[in-house]
């Protein structure tokens, strides 16, 4: 079975365990790579990070990024140094990863092999795709000392806790990125395609934001089922709900069900999972309400089966 997967971080990370859980052959991840940054010299890239130590048995659970058995020592030397910016965490493991990032990017490698060098030591048992190899980086304009301004998505969400109101996003580049190789075409070759439970402002809608991406999904012969990031009125984790009002959609499952709207009329879905406590009526969409907590992986590997039911 065929399955490919919208992904962005940490709640692309756990629901990524789960599908691998319930369906382990030829699954290949698109995740968002919006929220990379360039920082002491090193290219970072949480989303793809966090999915292939999830997959790969060396994140850190409880954080959601990161690695486990994290030590902060080179983060508190740089601090030492008033090396800026000190808000950024960076872990001495996960340090490493950046290293050898930065150096295969220099040498010009692109994003996609990058990953896959990286996913030869990980094993993740998923393809991981960057959604492209370009450089797209989210910014989030806000106000802040008396001016309006963009600042890049790490320091929204990392220094500011995502407290600022956010005015708008804006992907820095995307118009001009391509898709990375072998996106659309696992988009349109799979079995199933699956929108992962992730911010569907910065991490979904950044990824559909690449040119290609969005048509097709609209195009593939595959049923296309999302998964309700939103449970009752809020994220279960994240800041969707600092996102969401900023692009006017209402936080709630329907609201975000309505907002990628039926395939019928142009948008995303054909079926739309929410949280067996939900309601929602989105036209054109089929509506299925299940338990939709990531407890653990079997939890996660039960949505993913009635996801992949409602497909059928
Ligand atoms: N998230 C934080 O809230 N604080 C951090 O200091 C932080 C550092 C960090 C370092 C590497 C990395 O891969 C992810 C990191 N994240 C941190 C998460 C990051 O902000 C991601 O963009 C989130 O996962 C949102 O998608």
């Amino acid at each position: 079975m065929q399955i490919t997967i919208l992904a962005g971080g940490i709640g692309g990370a756990k629901f990524l365990r789960g599908v691998r859980a319930a369906y382990p052959d030829d699954l290949t991840a698109i995740v968002n790579t919006g929220d990379d940054v360039t920082l002491h010299g090193l290219r970072i890239c949480p989303d793809l990070d966090s999915v292939m130590y999830a997959l790969g048995d060396g994140a850190d659970d409880e954080r959601g990024w990161g690695r486990k058995g994290e030590s902060w020592r080179i983060k508190d030397e740089l601090a030492s140094y008033g090396a800026e910016p000190s808000w950024f965490g960076l872990g001495d493991l996960d340090i490493a990863t950046h290293l050898v990032r930065t150096r295969m990017l220099d040498a010009g490698y692109s994003l996609t092999d990058v990953t896959a060098a990286l996913c030869e030591r990980w094993q993740p048992g998923v393809r991981l795709l960057p959604m492209t190899d370009d450089r797209c980086e989210t910014h989030v304009v806000v106000d802040l000392d008396g001016s309006r301004r963009a600042i890049h998505f790490q320091e929204w969400w990392i220094k500011h806790r995502a407290a600022l109101p956010a005015r708008s996003f804006v992907q820095v580049g995307v118009d001009d990125a391509l898709p990375a190789a072998g996106v659309l075409e696992a988009i349109t070759t799979a079995d199933v395609v699956l929108i992962a439970p992730s911010n569907p402002v910065v991490s979904i809608g950044t990824i559909l934001g690449v040119p290609g991406i969005r048509e097709a999904i609209l195009t593939t012969p595959a049923p296309v089922v999302g998964l309700s990031p939103i449970v009752g009125n809020a994220p279960v984790r994240g800041m969707a709900d600092s996102c969401l009002p900023a692009i006017g959609v209402e936080v709630s499952a329907e609201g975000v069900g309505r907002h990628y709207g039926s395939r019928k009329e142009g948008g995303l879905l054909d079926s739309w999972l929410i949280h067996d406590t939900d309601a929602a009526s989105v036209p054109g969409v089929t509506v299925r309400a299940v338990p939709l907590l990531m407890t653990d992986d079997s939890a996660t590997a039960a949505m993913v089966r009635a996801a992949l039911d409602v497909a059928r």
